[in-house]
């Protein structure tokens, strides 16, 4: 990946398997992206080095993912006028709710749009910044449309077969 456009945190490796969610949803769309660890509480000199610099290197969005106490998105929002979307991931005993409020609960001022705890938001954070890109981008923006008219299209099938085995189970 030579040109990334949106840049990849993740408080710890072990928020990927969450995270992986919103790196194939990137790849299905051909959108370039670089991913990193780095934490708001044990590498913050790296958080805001990576996030003071990101504009200047050509990145548009910032997706941050961290649990507990998740800071993260926040932080790197504090560094940078990027738009910053942050993944609340359930890594406690709190399910997640600990993060989602640490990530959506920002004072005025400095904004993160913040998605749904888990893999959905990483999807949907990925799908976020596709949106973002497209405003100025017209081949994506068509990607964008066929994605959702697909989406369409799978609903309706899984609409048709619950009627077949509805009709089958004489119901
Ligand atoms: C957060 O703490 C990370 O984002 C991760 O979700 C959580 C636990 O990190 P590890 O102890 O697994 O490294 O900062």
């Amino acid at each position: 990946m030579s040109n990334p456009l949106v840049g990849i945190l993740m408080g710890s490796d072990s928020d990927f398997p969450v995270v992986k969610d919103a790196l194939t949803t990137l790849k299905s769309f051909g959108v370039e992206y670089e991913v990193l660890v780095a934490s708001a509480h044990r590498t913050p000199a790296r958080v805001a080095e990576y996030s003071g610099s990101a504009q200047e290197r050509g990145v548009k969005v910032i997706i941050a993912a961290a649990g507990a106490a998740a800071h993260l998105a926040g932080v790197i929002a504090s560094h940078t006028i990027l738009p910053v979307l942050g993944i609340p991931i359930n890594a406690t005993a709190l399910g997640g709710l600990d993060s989602l409020l640490a990530t959506a609960q920002m004072p005025g001022g400095i904004p993160v749009g913040t998605l749904s705890i888990g893999k959905a938001g990483a999807k949907n954070a990925a799908l976020l910044a596709v949106a973002i890109l497209a405003t100025s981008d017209q081949e994506l923006a068509e990607r964008l449309k066929e994605f959702r008219k697909d989406m369409v299209g799978a609903v309706t099938a899984k609409s048709e077969k619950l009627k077949i085995l509805l009709k089958n189970e004489n119901l």
